[in-house]
């Protein structure tokens, strides 16, 4: 008797009041918005079949909605309670990105909904990082930024005390999420007032321009949000005519017949006016910051341990011929060699199958339905090949250390590559969280045995 909003609609809800607010915040994310609806409204006009697929899918009203977002957090407590919030409108942490390959000082996991029914009530999910103040070398420096953010909350007295009932009770009903979700998007707004001089950021800027990011300011502003899009191209392309500067390449594969993985990009991170410290009491001192920018994604088809292997060593054999540059003077060249370097990765769903690269979820034709009394037996490729069971893509719906890295990058100044630094642990990363992230290949793999045993099932029953 329980009258819980479900926790997906408290998160379509969230999503929608955040989205709301960045626009709000960020106009030119707004106009990329918009570039984004029109780009898909295009190609589904010029696709009825395509259209006719998403339709059946997806909700078409929702097929511009963010579906990712990102945040910094600067103390192990914080991913603590973010993972409980993030509880209450089920996103789980799925996933362990360990950005220092990159010369990154963070590590991160996505809290996202995990079941097919809650991706596709409100696919939103949210990219979340640790910052890494061990990589601090000067101590004086990294004890002050521990000092800055020991003094902070990022979490309103409301938010908490509603996660707590939530978790008490097992949900919220429409009033308490009503308010969870205004208190909750405190957590993510921009505040332009820092929490410290221009002399700490500068110093704090000079370790890395992440870790200003993350300690200068009273909380976890949301970075960006992307929605999907249906021609990643299309839109790269048409950013500059709306007044949009897009990062240099679009991170992930090359454009394909069949999607695999993830493809993003990026503007470029405006830069803002922002408030120091002053030295007197009440007084500011004006100064700038460039944190946040707006990013679109398209989804293909989520690889298999053996796939994402072939996927890793062909991308960097590609970035080994050319390393894209953040200027875009070699973008030509390096998409080439990304073209031509993923030759071996198969380009239909069929020989993904055969070969063992991706996950599928398996149904049964309609030849399949006829064979009622029929002796149908044989393995799941046997039933394939012989027309019985019909297979589409189980879609990834994690991200990429690579291309994480490059969007990061893209926003930290062009200017921004460092070496790689000492290698993260995922033992105090999940010692922080509260739990262990959730592997991204074994839900997968569970999804495709799951519509294996149903399609077997029925055939059983249709034979018995
Ligand atoms: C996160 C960058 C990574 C993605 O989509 O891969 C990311 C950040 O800039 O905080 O959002
Ligand atoms: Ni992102």
């Amino acid at each position: 008797m329980s009258d819980f909003l479900s926790k997906s609609e408290i998160r379509a809800r969230f999503c929608r009041a955040m989205s709301d607010m960045y626009r709000d915040e960020v106009p030119l994310y707004g106009d990329l918005m918009e570039l984004v609806r029109d780009v898909n409204a295009d190609v589904m006009d010029k696709n009825p079949e395509l259209k006719a697929r998403l339709e059946a899918l997806d909700n078409l009203d929702r097929i511009s909605e963010e579906r990712h977002g990102a945040i910094r957090l600067g103390k192990p407590e914080e991913l603590f309670t973010i993972r409980r919030l993030f509880a209450v409108m089920g996103m789980e942490p799925v996933g362990y990105y360990d950005l220092s390959v990159a010369g990154i000082p963070v590590h991160s996991t996505a809290f996202r909904p995990t079941d097919g029914e809650a991706l596709k009530r409100s696919p939103f999910r949210v990219f979340t990082s640790l910052l890494r103040l061990e990589l601090i070398e000067d101590d004086a420096l990294r004890q002050e930024a521990e000092a800055i953010l020991a003094r902070r909350d990022i979490f309103t007295p409301r938010a908490r005390a509603l996660i707590e009932k939530s978790e008490a009770d097992g949900g919220l009903d429409e009033a308490d999420a009503a308010t969870f979700i205004t208190e909750a998007l405190e957590t993510f707004r921009w505040h332009s007032d820092a929490t410290v001089s221009e002399a700490t950021y500068q110093r704090l800027h000079d370790a890395h321009r992440l870790i200003a990011d993350v300690v200068s300011f009273k909380g976890p502003h949301i970075n960006h949000l992307t929605p999907r899009t249906l021609d990643i191209d299309a839109v790269q392309r048409l950013m500059p005519e709306r007044g949009i500067t897009p990062k240099a390449v679009i991170e992930g594969p090359p454009p394909r017949q069949c999607p695999i993985l993830l493809r993003q990009t990026s503007f470029k991170a405006l830069e803002e006016q922002i408030a120091f410290l002053g030295d007197a009491e009440d007084g500011r001192v004006a100064g700038r910051h460039t944190a946040r920018f707006g990013e679109i994604e398209q989804r293909g088809v989520a690889l298999k341990p053996k796939g994402r292997q072939l996927y890793d060593e062909l991308l960097d054999a590609a970035r080994g011929l050319a390393q894209p540059k953040a200027d875009g003077s070699n973008t030509a060249d390096y998409m080439r060699a990304l073209r031509e370097v993923f030759a071996p990765m198969p380009d239909s769903y069929a020989e993904l199958r055969a070969q063992d690269l991706a996950y599928f979820h398996y149904f049964l034709t309609d030849k399949g339905r006829r064979a009622v009394g029929l002796e149908v037996s044989g393995d799941i490729a046997t039933l394939v090949a012989e027309g019985y069971v019909g297979f589409d893509p189980i879609v990834y719906e994690d991200f990429l250390p690579v291309s994480a890295a490059g969007i990061f990058q893209s926003n930290l100044g062009d200017n921004a590559a460092h070496d790689r630094l000492v290698k993260s642990n995922r033992d105090v990363f999940e010692s922080a969280l509260g739990g262990p992230v959730a592997d991204e290949f074994a839900m997968y793999q569970a999804l495709e045995d799951a519509s294996i045993a149903a399609v077997l099932a029925e055939l059983a029953i249709v034979r018995a």
